[in-house]
């Protein structure tokens, strides 16, 4: 019990910041959880436009049938990024240095992670590169996939746009703490609460095996949520309870070769898992319906302070 109340109050000067970017993110917040008002903000949706598709990376996805898979399990899986993406991808991600555990203070290139590790003492589970993501040109060309955005349309409606796009590395490490884990998205259960309506493409720019930290989605858990998931301050809850209610064959463990990419509904529970044998580079796009938090567009979750 304490240590979910400290994980809620350390979570206050982010809420603050959050609602003083952006003051309808207040009611999203509190009433997005309860799947009434969901189900309501879901009626408000816009017809889809039909874009031209001509320039897309994935001519061969049919774009109705994975809003049909969204809508039925939360999960499609089965996109393939051209290797020469994924390549120059892999290759803007070694040589940049990105920022560990979300902190603009810890720069490392990711080779250096062990070294990191020794010199500051700490864990280091993961490497963001928070805008610097957009110097990479197959990065931006992804991002604006004129398919990734059809299929937003046709799940969200006509307002989807991009709210997020962050590039990062999950490493190996021996010495996370639950708060790691918790910060990190790893081995930790949670829905996502950042719009009405969302969703996420995850591509794997280099392979990911059982063992360097594949992500874990619970099947058709975005329309079913028991009332205490409904009502609750948390996002997060414990693997045993997840495993109880939907059943351990509903969890869906995305491992994949490089380029292989995959798109869901965040509302149902995910989370990522703690690379064990080598680290795992992933991009994300995220698509909502709602003004995107600037903070939040590059993947950094928190802030420390109030004074933000
Ligand atoms: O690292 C992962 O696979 C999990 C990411 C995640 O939980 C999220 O984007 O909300």
């Amino acid at each position: 019990m304490v240590t979910k109340i400290r994980r809620i109050v350390s979570r206050l000067p982010t809420h603050i910041a959050d609602i003083k970017e952006n003051p309808r993110w207040l009611p999203m917040f509190t009433l997005g959880r309860v799947m009434l008002f969901r189900k309501l903000a879901w009626r408000l949706n816009a017809p889809p436009a039909q874009l031209d598709l001509t320039n897309t990376l994935f001519p061969e996805v049919d774009t109705e049938q994975v809003a049909e898979r969204l809508r039925r399990d939360g999960l499609f899986q089965g996109f393939r990024l051209p290797a020469d993406i994924s390549s120059e991808i892999s290759s803007f991600a070694r040589r940049t240095p990105c920022f560990g555990n979300f902190d603009r203070k810890l720069e490392l290139l990711a080779r250096d992670h062990r070294a990191a590790e020794f010199a500051t003492g700490r864990a280091i589970l993961t490497g963001h590169f928070f805008e610097r993501v957009l110097d990479c040109e197959a990065a931006r060309r992804l991002q604006q996939d004129p398919l990734l955005l059809q299929i937003a349309q046709n799940y969200l409606g006509g307002e989807a746009r991009v709210t997020a796009t962050r590039l990062w590395w999950s490493f190996p490490t021996e010495r996370a703490s639950d708060y790691d884990l918790h910060f990190a998205s790893q081995n930790r259960f949670h829905f996502d609460l950042d719009d009405w309506r969302m969703i996420k493409y995850f591509f794997y720019i280099e392979a990911v095996d059982q063992d360097s930290g594949p992500h874990l989605y619970v099947l058709g858990s975005h329309r079913q949520r028991l009332l205490r998931h409904q009502f609750t301050l948390l996002v997060g809850q414990s693997s045993e309870d997840i495993e109880r209610i939907y059943g351990r064959e509903a969890i869906v463990e995305l491992t994949g070769a490089q380029g292989f990419g995959f798109v869901e509904d965040p509302f149902g529970f995910h989370t990522g898992s703690l690379a064990r044998s080598g680290p795992r580079l992933a991009l994300e796009i995220a698509f909502g319906v709602s003004e995107k938090l600037h903070r939040r567009f590059h993947g950094e979750p928190v802030v420390r302070s109030l004074d933000c």
